[in-house]
């Protein structure tokens, strides 16, 4: 079909949709137009965002939305999941081929589902079944009570071993607030002081040390790649299962930018990931698994899940289905390349960037130099229609709520055709909103880490600077909601 054909075909799906949602409740078709307006109006910047395509968010849009289907394909516990088991059945098959995975289980709600999937797959794989096992049971339902307690008591008290959430890791990766942190006795692994880099000699002293039962790598705030031969080599040494998160760069390995020792799936035992991030698909998660851990994983329901989503199991399908396409290696690519115009147009207007730059599809800029809080920063780029978050940065001073970094990534504008000489301007429109940003005080006139004033016409300049921009490469423009 023709991208014409394709554009007015969905202008139409949309606006008749908004009509009938419209009849129901006005104020979400008017919200709903007013996204798509903001987002198209404003430099969308935070790294874990993207635009999916008409196609996959037309897909979540159905009556797959209204079918119960817990269990598995060909095995669910309710009548008439023939068309759900089509769609898992398809998406797994995209999943498999796309990341070279022995197996793929495209249920996960979001990433923290698929996270919880993996944990409790390597606590009943290397905890739960042998205990079985070892008690001569069958499953839990045969143990007498105090087998029984005894197992729970095993299973509380695992080791993850995970990097630090201002080292650039994530809240699931054993942070303490997170279940993550207290399902499991929990160490985190920071990077270098000096460079801002993981340092693996001091990752594998500290798995010697620790023997955690996990070894957890990925991050959604690390902006150089990873070596994943050398993590696996590590959890091998201690005897740990590897699982990688690889929700934010999930798209530079779909489109064979991380290859040999930087693509995780090969390495991994169980591989987890979003499928919304820079894999440009829609809200929600998937696990990907060795053979050895597959069974187990499959076990997701009713282990930790309940019913699918079976309308965004189409979508991912879908999704996935698009980055088998040659073309989403080119737009892979084009994701990292940004990232380092964006980085050099920092870095050559005297910014600090976390680890001096980046390889993959994000920058981390230390925004202190310029007497800011990263509260500050966002604030004042978000008037200017700069879209980013505020995000720690390394032994943070300011903690993880005031932080003094803003992460910036690419595969959002990236997807609407932005270029390297359009990221070095937005580099520069950055500094020039940070240059002209003063901290405030509080009532009692102490320094605030919140409050902030940008210099009269700053906003609006770069708003103008940004349009000009944004025209050039309009989102989603074959929608005309007027
Ligand atoms: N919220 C995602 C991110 O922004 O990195 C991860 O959960």
């Amino acid at each position: 079909m023709t991208d014409e054909r394709i554009d007015s075909l969905t202008s139409s799906a949309y606006r008749q949709a908004l009509e009938v949602i419209a009849s129901v409740e006005p104020r979400i078709a008017d919200a709903t137009r007013q996204e798509l307006v903001d987002q198209r109006g404003s430099l969308k910047l935070i790294a874990s965002e993207n635009y999916a395509s008409p196609a996959v968010l037309l897909t979540m849009g159905t009556w797959f939305s209204d079918k119960y289907a817990e269990g598995t394909v060909g095995h669910r516990f309710y009548a008439g999941c023939q068309n759900v088991d089509t769609v898992e059945s398809v998406a797994a098959e995209h999943a498999r081929e796309l990341f070279g995975a022995p197996y793929a289980y495209a249920q996960p709600h979001s990433g923290i589902d698929a996270n919880l999937v993996a944990f409790w797959s390597i606590l009943a794989h290397r905890v739960e079944t042998p205990a079985l096992e070892r008690l001569g049971a069958k499953n839990v339902n045969e143990l007498t009570e105090e087998d029984w307690e005894s197992l729970r008591h095993e299973l509380g008290n695992q080791r993850l071993l995970g990097m630090s959430l201002d080292a650039g890791g994530h809240l699931t990766h054993g942070f303490r607030p997170n279940i993550s942190g207290k399902m499991f006795h929990q160490q985190q692994y920071g990077t270098d002081p000096q460079t801002g880099l993981l340092d693996y000699d001091a990752v594998a002293a500290k798995a010697r040390e620790f023997k955690p039962l996990v070894l957890v790598a990925g991050y959604s705030a690390y902006p150089r790649r990873v070596n994943f031969a050398k993590m696996r080599e590590i959890a091998d040494e201690v005897g740990a299962t590897l699982m990688v998160d690889m929700a934010h760069f999930a798209g530079l390995v779909a489109g064979k930018v991380f290859t040999g020792d930087e693509d995780p799936v090969p390495f991994a035992h169980v591989t987890t990931t979003t499928t919304h991030k820079s894999l440009r698909g829609p809200r929600g998660g998937l696990v990907l698994a060795q053979e050895e851990y597959a069974a187990d994983v499959d076990r997701g329901c009713p282990m930790v899940l309940g019913g699918p989503l079976s309308h965004v199991m189409a979508a991912k399908a879908v999704a996935l289905a698009e980055a088998r396409r040659p073309e989403f290696q080119t737009y892979a690519q084009r994701i990292a390349d940004n990232a380092k115009s964006l980085a050099d147009g920092f870095l050559s207007r005297g910014a600090n960037l976390v680890t001096g730059g980046t390889d993959n599809h994000l920058v981390l800029l230390d925004v202190s130099s310029f007497g800011l809080t990263g509260r500050q920063a966002e604030s004042a780029l978000l008037d200017a229609g700069v879209v980013t978050n505020r995000n720690s940065v390394p032994r943070d001073p300011n903690g993880a709520w005031y932080t003094s970094g803003v992460r910036l990534g690419t595969p959002a504008l990236t997807t609407r055709g932005f270029g390297h000489d359009e990221f070095d301007r937005v580099a520069e429109l950055i500094v020039h909103v940070l240059q002209n940003t003063q901290p405030g005080t509080t009532k009692d006139g102490k320094p605030s880490k919140a409050s902030y004033s940008v210099g009269d016409g700053v906003a609006d300049k770069v708003r103008d600077a940004s349009a000009e921009m944004l025209d050039k490469h309009p989102l989603y423009p074959g929608i005309d909601l007027s």
